[in-house]
């Protein structure tokens, strides 16, 4: 299992691989950026918490994942969702309330569900994603199902007593499930050295007697590598894994807030110096497995689907009122 690799370590992986790694943090990327500038435009009602600089952590471990795997999130999911299958379309229209969306107008960033694509949903709620992640992989074991559940949460959810009891559950019964903690260093405008006894997440998963891993989170091949480790442990019935993926969200903690007063812009310059695109994208160029001309025409190709989705969603109907109260009492 690597450790802390970086992007200067030798990698197996094929260019069609890399280039679908590739394309798929550049669609997220775009569309969190669209969804940034939608915010400040108004048609977002409600929260929005971005993704970016975070990429490679829901890239790296979704490429692993089959439809039938399931993903538990954060209030910070757009990019899990985007990773599981979801498509842009779908999401931005969700985002905007529109009927058209995931959840059909009716959740927005917090309540992205999309069950046909195993992405069973966002959260306003830090740290639930941790036992409903251990809860579905319980499932799986009781009904003999080949599937994996995956939970993706943050460092400060992890200070969380769900993160506790998770753990320990799916270790005495080696439940079929991936911890994935994207350590970006704050919790809202909280340092999360200044909040944790032993700031090394991966630590704690140790005492619960499960294999536990401290990595680079921008370095997607990193993730990669480690995430198709874990999930084959898991498919095999040897339990849960804990990955801590050590990244930075570039933009503030939610749109519309302010970013100044609890972190110094040089950290900030130096993470987006440290960008998980930036980064591969030098890899294959470097290593002549694509040209700059190939990446560029695939970053615009990727860039006219986000235009595409946002024009869908901001043409899309509103949801009707008479259905007001669908969905919400069961007969
Ligand atoms: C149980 C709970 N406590 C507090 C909050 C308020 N809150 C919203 S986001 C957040 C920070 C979470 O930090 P982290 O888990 O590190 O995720 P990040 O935002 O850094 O991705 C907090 C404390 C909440 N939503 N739920």
């Amino acid at each position: 299992m690597p450790s802390g690799t970086t992007a200067e370590t030798a990698t197996r992986l094929s260019r069609d691989v890399l280039l679908r790694l590739f394309r798929q943090m550049v669609q997220i990327r775009r569309c969190e950026e669209q969804l940034a500038r939608s915010h400040a435009a108004g048609l977002i009602h409600g929260a929005c918490h971005t993704y970016v600089g975070e990429e490679a952590v829901a890239t790296g471990v979704c490429a692993h994942l089959r439809p039938e795997d399931t993903v538990l999130s954060t209030h910070r999911g757009h990019g899990h969702a985007l990773a599981k299958g979801v498509p842009p379309r779908e999401l931005i229209a969700e985002l905007f309330g529109r009927a058209n969306g995931c959840s059909h107008g009716r959740g927005g960033s917090m309540h992205i569900f999309s069950p046909e694509v195993g992405m069973l949903g966002t959260s306003g709620i830090v740290g639930p994603s941790i036992l409903m992640a251990t809860g579905a992989a319980y499932g799986y074991k009781l009904l003999k199902q080949d599937r994996v559940s995956v939970a993706f949460f943050g460092d400060g959810a992890s200070n969380n007593g769900a993160f506790h009891e998770g753990l320990n559950l799916a270790a005495i019964w080696k439940l079929p499930v991936l911890f994935v903690c994207e350590n970006n260093q704050y919790a809202t405008e909280v340092p999360f050295a200044s909040v944790a006894g032993n700031p090394n997440v991966a630590e704690r998963g140790k005492a619960y007697g499960i294999p536990s891993y401290r990595l680079d989170g921008n370095d997607v091949i990193a993730v990669y590598e480690a995430a198709e480790e874990a999930i084959r442990r898991a498919r095999d019935g040897k339990g849960p894994t804990l990955l801590e993926c050590v990244t930075y969200r570039t933009r503030a903690h939610s749109e519309g807030m302010r970013d100044t007063g609890y972190r110094r812009r040089e950290e900030v310059d130096a993470w987006r110096e440290k960008c998980p695109i930036k980064q591969l994208r030098a890899r294959l160029v470097a290593d002549r497995l694509a040209t700059g001309t190939e990446l560029d025409q695939i970053e615009s190709e990727i860039q006219a689907t986000i235009d595409e989705a946002f024009e869908f969603a901001k043409n899309s109907p509103w949801p009707d009122p008479a259905t007001v109260t669908d969905h919400i009492y069961s007969n």
